[in-house]
């Protein structure tokens, strides 16, 4: 199994999880050309298709968002975008003052498997924090609890923010796609 990345923070959460199923999984590090769509699924549908069209198989890719309540689902699909911008200063300005701080993290995971594609969805909600906690992760980790924790995804181990975390959830049921599939 490939993983098909440009960031190395995803493919480590990655790694962590597959090397104890006994999966090593290979990074192909890269940056693909993103179609913007309106959905986080829309457009792994279109990563996929693109990649399939360069010749590559038996690979994933992992398009994730973090949406936020308050800002009716923004930055969402533009999650990319916004944290090279404006950063998560900008985005802790944009809800300054505003006591709602619900959000969701979205991972969408395609998957091109002997000719066929398959999509694995994980969210988790949780809250925005006041201010950047933590150094570990990687982009949105240090300004988002988990609901039901204390502390943001940049104050855990790679261990435990895949326990609970949207991309967790997500490749648990690749997992379980896979288990079957050996079965
Ligand atoms: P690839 O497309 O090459 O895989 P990317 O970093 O552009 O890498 P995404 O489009 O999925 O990946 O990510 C959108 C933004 O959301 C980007 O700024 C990421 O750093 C951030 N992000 C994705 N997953 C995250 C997570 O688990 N925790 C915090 N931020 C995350």
């Amino acid at each position: 199994m490939k993983i098909i990345t440009s960031n190395p923070g995803k493919y480590e959460e990655y790694h962590k999880f597959f090397e104890k199923m006994g999966l090593p999984i290979e990074w192909i590090r890269m940056k693909y050309p993103e179609l913007q769509a309106d959905t986080t699924e829309e457009v792994v549908i279109e990563s996929l298709n693109y990649l399939i069209s360069k010749g590559y198989r038996d690979f994933i890719v992992d398009d994730s968002g973090i949406f936020i309540d308050a800002l009716n689902g923004f930055p969402g699909v533009y999650s990319s975008y916004v944290y090279k911008t404006i950063g998560l200063g900008g985005i802790l300005k944009l809800l300054d003052g505003e006591k709602n701080r619900g959000a969701k993290f979205v991972t969408v995971i395609g998957l091109e498997l002997e000719g066929n594609t398959h999509l694995f969805v994980g969210e988790v909600r949780g809250t925005i924090n006041f201010k950047p906690q933590g150094e570990n992760g990687f982009g949105y980790d240090p300004i988002f609890i988990p609901e039901g924790h204390s502390r943001t995804f940049a104050e855990m181990s790679i261990e435990e923010k895949n326990s609970i975390s949207h991309r967790g959830r997500a490749m648990n049921k690749l997992k379980e796609f896979l288990i079957k599939k050996m079965i």
